[in-house]
């Protein structure tokens, strides 16, 4: 027979809220893209996670929900290093969370904040319940476990100290790699352009979304909010998009058109792995 405890009743005990900072992080981190990391040892050393990439702290009630949400195509090799990397952070940050990798159907060229868009509104089909949204290349993992990827009352830039970069940030405006909004700012700046393809500037443009509205960057301290990227020649069809320069001039025509209002697309998969969702999509091409 079931053991009473084993169900959510009446006298199931409700646990307490997550400490503001998070006991037994461990600071910096050590982090190398040299070993192999097969897929079968990254859930063997993940027991915890559940199907789709899920997780709840077993001994507290966190005071948000987090979508974590990876642009994605023939990457398959970073992912395991992410995964491998990011699970264990997470869960010391005592997150409830899910991860989504938002996969480009096709070869068409690629379309990154198009794609993000795809998984705000995916993860909340999902589960309603998300109330912050992590955007996270696939190729960027934190040197510090203290870089809390949680939302907060401004927009957040994580990924602020790169080693591509000397651990700097390469301008003041800088808002790529990874980043971080709530719902409510999310849907404030009407969600990221969908009318960036290839590569660059789609970045910029959050960030001007964000200033326009009045909002304002917060970042992690410079020492804390350190990144590896693993190193990678340039992708096939995701050439620099020479519209860029002119595209970010125009955020404020733009913004109010394009973005999560107006994204178009069509999910041609969803599969629930062990240690993420992934979700094949068709965002369609350049006109
Ligand atoms: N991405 C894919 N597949 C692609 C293109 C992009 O998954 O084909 C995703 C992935 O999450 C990646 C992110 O989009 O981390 C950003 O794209 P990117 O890594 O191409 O951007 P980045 O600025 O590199 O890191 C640009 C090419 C640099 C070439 C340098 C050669 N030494
Ligand atoms: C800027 C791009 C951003 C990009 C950043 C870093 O010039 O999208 O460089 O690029 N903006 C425009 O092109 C308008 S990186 O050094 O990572 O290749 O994120």
């Amino acid at each position: 027979p079931e053991s009473p405890s084993a169900r959510p009743g009446p006298t199931a005990p409700v646990l307490p809220p997550c400490p503001e900072s998070p006991p037994g992080l461990v600071g910096r981190l050590l982090i190398e893209f040299t070993s192999p990391m097969p897929l079968e040892r990254v859930q063997r050393e993940n027991p915890g996670v559940l199907l789709g990439g899920r997780y709840a702290p077993p001994d507290c009630t966190p005071a948000q929900t987090v979508a974590v949400i990876i642009p994605f195509r023939h990457r398959e090799h970073h992912l395991r290093y992410w995964l491998h990397y990011l699970h264990p952070i997470l869960r010391r940050q005592r997150l409830r969370y899910g991860v989504y990798v938002i996969n480009q159907h096709g070869e068409d060229t690629f379309n990154r904040a198009k794609l993000l868009n795809v998984g705000f509104l995916e993860a909340l089909k999902e589960d309603a319940t998300y109330d912050c949204f992590i955007f996270s290349d696939v190729d960027l993992v934190p040197m510090d476990d203290r870089n809390l990827y949680r939302c907060g009352d401004q927009p957040r830039h994580f990924a602020i100290a790169m080693d591509k970069f000397g651990f700097r940030l390469p301008y003041a405006g800088y808002f790529g790699g990874v980043s971080g909004l709530s719902k409510a700012q999310f849907l404030r700046i009407n969600g990221f352009p969908n009318e960036y393809w290839g590569w660059g500037g789609e970045d910029d443009d959050i960030f001007n979304r964000i200033s326009l509205t009045g909002m304002k960057i917060s970042r992690p301290d410079i020492r804390i909010g350190r990144y590896r990227m693993i190193k990678h020649d340039r992708d096939k069809h995701n050439e620099p998009n020479p519209q860029r320069f002119t595209k970010i001039q125009n955020t404020k025509l733009t913004m109010k058109r394009d973005g999560i209002g107006s994204v178009r697309y069509q999910v041609l998969e969803v599969s629930r792995q062990p240690l993420f969702t992934n979700i094949t999509v068709d965002i369609g091409r350049p006109p």
